[in-house]
């Protein structure tokens, strides 16, 4: 879709970070977009709601597929399903930590669902992925920290993969696209 609201566009050689609000990721366009999902998989609210209203059952039964095989999808880890109606190709579903002060391992767990995000979106080899603002709404994770773990993360895996070439941050107001613009900017000063 057309950026919405703000643009921030960061190059890494041939890879390119984008951040942007604010603006809803179910109109995304890339190849996939991530939900922050909880365990059960069965849909919530906030941007998972959003997500499974949106791209329709489609998403639902492709996740409740996913659940008789393997079961609850623990924090960190990331399944894709296809994304029904929505514009992009791919759901990829991933679960952040729960804030509970930030000594139960909660920077290490969102660090690994950007990383498994993009792992898996490499995987399908495509060159496109969106994430929002995972765990900083109802799994109250101070955003300010939130953004400096997700955009290091993310870019930290961007500059290991074979197909995927843009990562976007697709922020839902204006307060979080300055928290992740901001880390995103420090990043990019740090030689
Ligand atoms: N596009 C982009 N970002 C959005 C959208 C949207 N359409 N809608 C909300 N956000 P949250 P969490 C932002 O609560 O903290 C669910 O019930 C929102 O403003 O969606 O990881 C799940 O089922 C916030 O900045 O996810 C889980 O139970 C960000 O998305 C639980 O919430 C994340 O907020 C997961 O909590």
């Amino acid at each position: 879709m057309a950026d919405s609201g703000k643009v921030m566009r960061i190059a890494f050689g041939e890879r390119i970070l984008v951040i942007t609000g604010p603006g809803d990721i179910t109109r995304e366009q890339t190849d996939a977009i991530v939900n922050a999902a909880n365990s059960s998989l069965m849909g919530g609210g906030g941007v998972d709601g959003a997500i499974h209203r949106a791209g329709g059952s489609a998403i639902l039964e492709a996740c409740k597929e996913i659940v008789g095989r393997i079961g609850r999808l623990p924090a960190g880890q990331a399944v894709a399903t296809p994304a029904g109606r929505l514009a992009a190709r791919h759901v990829i579903h991933t679960v952040g930590p729960f804030w509970g002060g930030g000594k139960r391992g909660e920077p290490e767990t969102l660090a690994s669902c950007h990383r498994e995000s993009i792992r898996i979106a490499d995987e399908l080899q495509l060159a496109s992925i969106a994430f929002p603002a995972i765990s900083t709404g109802a799994y109250g994770y101070p955003v300010d920290q939130a953004a400096r773990i997700a955009v290091g993360s993310a870019v930290k895996a961007l500059e290991k993969t074979t197909h995927v070439r843009e990562v976007r941050f697709v922020l839902f107001d204006l307060h979080t696209f300055e928290h992740y613009a901001n880390a995103a900017r420090s990043l990019a000063a740090t030689p």
